[in-house]
């Protein structure tokens, strides 16, 4: 039985309630699906989430803000049930969180469609050279008649390869480092960007290394105001970290579901495993680090959807302790699965490749603890 308990939080509004109901229903109808050709199921979910709905909740208006508590509802719920979904309905937040964030009404416009299911975004601003130190990019926007010129490299960037709109961050030099990029709505059939190499993982989803080339994009492809990129990947981040975090836990969810189907189910010297106290112990603390992050997760989801101009300190901690946990978590549930846990194909096994890079991309860990110690008082 779901514990569905954290519902009655009072971060939440009944709206929230009746959202995580109807998306539990519909992913049990709906998900998983196979992973076998990622590009092709990442097509088709991106498409059922936005003949469901679901994907109205990945973008905002002129005037509107995103509701990060329902980000976070929907993106645990999904990777609950299908890592890949919720990878898929992430993205079309992430790519276009700059636009729903400053857009100009004719950018917005793609929104309808990333909204819709009909086109699938991108967020490009990690370079071979630029994981952690945004303000090392080196990919260059410089000013031609009518427009702005693109040149430089792109690197793991999710849906590389099969996105259809892409936010993508350069520099033009208004001032050294974080002070001279901007970012720039880019769409993916424009000549002089490819595809330059696909990339695998140990939990394969559509990622790719671009190659930009004399890339000319139009005066109004600018996003905000130019030498404000930093400031609008970073504000971006602020409201779609603590979803990461959300996924982790979704993710550790799934972990602590199946664990306690097996402890219940398998004996051990003539008792369910369930009853040996060293495992309960690790059942104890599998569920406080769950209750743990989902604290921090909400908590930072609520401040930004109170109004809050910046939850960087909160959204930092949420990423940080959801991702980090659901690690130990998962590690424990295929720990207390014996050898079934690192047969391929398994749940927990799977879960224990698909969270490993949670605690990588959007700001590593001790991205994460940088950021924490900074904001300190
Ligand atoms: N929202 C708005 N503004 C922000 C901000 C935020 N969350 N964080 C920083 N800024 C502003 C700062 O206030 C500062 O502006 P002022 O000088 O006007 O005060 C400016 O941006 C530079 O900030 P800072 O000096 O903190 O930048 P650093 O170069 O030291 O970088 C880190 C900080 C490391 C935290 C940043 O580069 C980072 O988050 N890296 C990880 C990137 C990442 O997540 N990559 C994954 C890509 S998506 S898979």
């Amino acid at each position: 039985m779901r514990d569905g308990s954290f519902l009655d939080w009072p971060f939440f509004e009944p709206r929230h309630r009746a959202l995580a109901v109807a998306l539990e229903a519909w992913c049990e109808a709906n998900l998983p699906v196979p992973h076998d050709d990622v590009d092709a199921a990442c097509k088709g979910l991106v498409a059922a989430l936005g003949a469901g709905g679901w994907l109205q909740h990945t973008g905002a208006g002129a005037g509107e803000r995103l509701d990060v508590r329902s980000l976070c509802l929907i993106r645990e719920t999904l990777a609950r049930h299908d890592t890949l979904a919720d990878f898929a309905f992430a993205m079309q937040g992430l790519g276009m969180g700059a636009v729903s964030l400053f857009g100009t009404v004719a950018q917005r416009a793609w929104l309808d469609r990333t909204q819709g299911g009909q086109a699938i975004a991108a967020f490009a601003l990690t370079e071979p050279g630029s994981g952690s130190d945004v303000a090392a990019i080196t990919s260059t926007a410089i000013r031609v008649p009518g427009g702005w010129r693109l040149d430089g490299q792109k690197t793991w960037i999710s849906n590389g390869g099969i996105a259809d709109i892409c936010v993508i961050f350069a520099r033009t030099g208004e001032a050294p480092g974080a002070k001279g990029l901007s970012a720039f709505l880019m769409p993916c059939d424009v000549a002089g960007l490819e595809v330059a190499e696909r990339l695998e993982t140990i939990a394969p989803h559509p990622l790719a290394r671009l190659r930009l080339d004399g890339v000319v994009l139009p005066e109004d492809a600018l996003i905000g105001e130019a030498g404000q990129g930093f400031k609008v990947a970073m504000s971006v981040l602020d409201i779609f970290r603590p979803t990461v975090g959300a996924a982790a836990l979704g993710m550790a969810r799934a972990a602590q579901a199946a664990t306690l189907s097996r402890v219940r189910g398998r004996t051990i010297q003539g008792q369910p495993l369930e009853k040996l106290q060293m495992v309960q112990g690790h059942l104890a603390d599998m569920a406080l680090k769950i209750d743990a992050a989902a604290l921090l997760i909400y908590r930072a989801a609520w401040a930004k959807d109170q109004g809050a101009a910046r939850i960087t300190r909160e959204a930092a901690m949420a990423k940080l302790y959801a991702t980090e946990a659901a690690q130990e978590v998962i590690d424990m549930a295929v720990q207390l699965h014996g050898a079934e846990g690192v047969r391929i194909g398994h749940p927990v096994e799977a879960l224990f490749r698909e969270i490993r890079a949670l605690r990588i991309y959007e700001g590593a860990s001790d991205v994460q603890r940088l950021v924490i110690a900074g904001a300190l008082a």
